[in-house]
């Protein structure tokens, strides 16, 4: 297996767990004696499927350890007044704020304990498909190292190595489309009493039309601030990475448009200057394995934008649906080929909410229109919970096919939509008409979510 970060770890856990041996080959060194190396985004939101994937390997309580409580996504409008949007019903539908680097560790320390055997300073060079060996090299000296496999599995992330292994000797109908808007991440430190300067139990979302910024909690009292921008700014009011292109800019821009947030970040200079900006976009390939000798998962094969906050969630489920073809059937192919099957039009479904809830934060939390369809939505919810769910709530609390969330979320949009238009309010609104649309286009959801 080539990759030691989320997926490689958990993947290595649930096969080791289940008698097979597991070797991971990681390219940087142990980040439990190096510390965490900046680069990729530093929290992350784990949500019911990562957590029921993480269950069926015994992780969720050592992970749960290293979490805080997001009841819901706390709003900071233009003119500084403030908005919980919970998430779900209750505290039983929250997300949890977790720091990639802590969640990383405990991982290793479960996979290892399984019996994975992790291979650190291991970087994947070439693979000879034909005689089954992959050929290593070490980042501290020029030593290279030949293994012999069986299969590989490629869990090393959106610049996967193995992908382009795999590309050299098959087609795999690789595509990216980069959304044109980068990021950059700060910090709020803890306030002088060491607590958390903001409501820690919240997703802050800084919405501002073609931009915005976030803030998610970390346990020691900090939040990670990301700010994302365009690339190129239009005209004078929406600014972009090439016009804010150094921490004293950054300032001013944060000074002008999210003051409140400007104030909490001290080092936001220096952040900005220090900090690499990272680009987003969507992979999509139409092939996620070679026969029986590889096959991609997580985002090596289908890296999502973040704006749902399911990349990590997605390819924990990847791991279970591979451990379990690789469980049922003792044909690699078969197993890969299955596994691809199940969950690659999954991966199209959430690949394309990510991207329409860029959308939905940046312009439409603050906006009356859709203030009024979430309403509505909730009250439907209520009215009918056996048929109506919001699609939020079918991402991140069910285990239903993203693909399924994903079609029966345009059901309920287009309903939403048609009942509101020309509305201010819910007064007057013929529920009886809105019970049958609701019946007639909405089927029964399975009673297992
Ligand atoms: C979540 C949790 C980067 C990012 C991550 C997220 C979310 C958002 C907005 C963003 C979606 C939401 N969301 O609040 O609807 O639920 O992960 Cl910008």
């Amino acid at each position: 297996m080539a990759g030691a970060g989320l997926a490689g770890a958990l993947l290595a856990t649930l096969l080791a767990q289940r008698g097979w041996q597991v070797d991971v080959y990681e390219k940087r060194g142990d980040l439990r004696e190096l510390g965490y190396e900046r680069g990729r985004s530093i929290n992350l939101a784990l949500a019911e499927r990562g957590r029921h994937a993480l269950r069926q390997a015994d992780a969720d309580d050592a992970v749960m350890e290293q979490t805080v409580m997001m009841r819901g996504r706390m709003v900071h409008f233009a003119d500084g007044h403030l908005d919980l949007q919970r998430y779900g019903r209750d505290d039983s539908e929250v997300i949890w704020s977790v720091h990639r680097g802590e969640l990383n560790e405990v991982l290793l320390n479960i996979a290892e304990r399984a019996g994975a055997r992790i291979h650190f300073h291991h970087r994947l060079d070439s693979v000879d498909f034909d005689a089954r060996i992959a050929r290593f090299g070490d980042d501290r000296n020029d030593t290279v190292r030949e293994i012999h496999f069986e299969s590989l599995v490629g869990a090393d992330g959106a610049g996967s190595s193995l992908r382009q292994a795999m590309a050299g000797v098959c087609e795999l109908g690789e595509r990216s489309e980069f959304l044109g808007h980068s990021y950059k991440e700060l910090e709020i430190p803890p306030g002088p009493d060491g607590g958390f300067q903001i409501e820690p139990n919240a997703l802050h979302i800084w919405p501002r039309g073609r931009y915005m910024c976030i803030a998610l909690p970390n346990d020691e009292g900090t939040f990670t601030v990301t700010l994302f921008l365009p690339n190129e700014s239009n005209g004078a009011t929406v600014p972009g990475f090439d016009t804010i292109t150094n921490g004293e800019q950054a300032r001013a821009f944060f000074d002008r448009d999210f003051p409140d947030a400007s104030r909490l970040i001290p080092n936001l200079e220096h952040d900005f200057d220090h900090n690499p900006t990272g680009v987003l976009g969507t992979l999509y390939l139409d092939r996620w394995h070679l026969d029986d000798r590889a096959v991609l998962i997580g985002d090596a094969a289908h890296a999502m934008v973040p704006f749902h906050g399911q990349g990590m969630n997605c390819a924990f489920e990847d791991c279970v649906s591979l451990a379990n073809h690789l469980l049922q059937t003792a044909d690699r192919g078969e197993a890969f080929a299955g596994f691809q099957t199940e969950r690659l039009p999954n991966a199209r479904a959430i690949q394309q909410m990510a991207l329409e809830n860029y959308l939905e934060m940046r312009d439409h939390v603050d906006n009356d229109d859709y203030l009024l369809q979430r309403e509505l939505g909730n009250r439907l919810a209520a009215r009918h919970p056996d048929r109506f769910l919001p699609r939020y709530s079918m991402v991140s609390f069910t285990h239903l096919p993203y693909a399924m969330a994903l079609e029966r979320g345009d059901i309920q949009h287009a309903l939403l939509v048609e009942l509101t238009r020309g509305r201010a309010s819910l007064d007057g609104l013929d529920w009886d008409v809105a019970d049958a649309l609701v019946e007639a286009r909405l089927p029964s959801l399975p009673e297992e979510l």
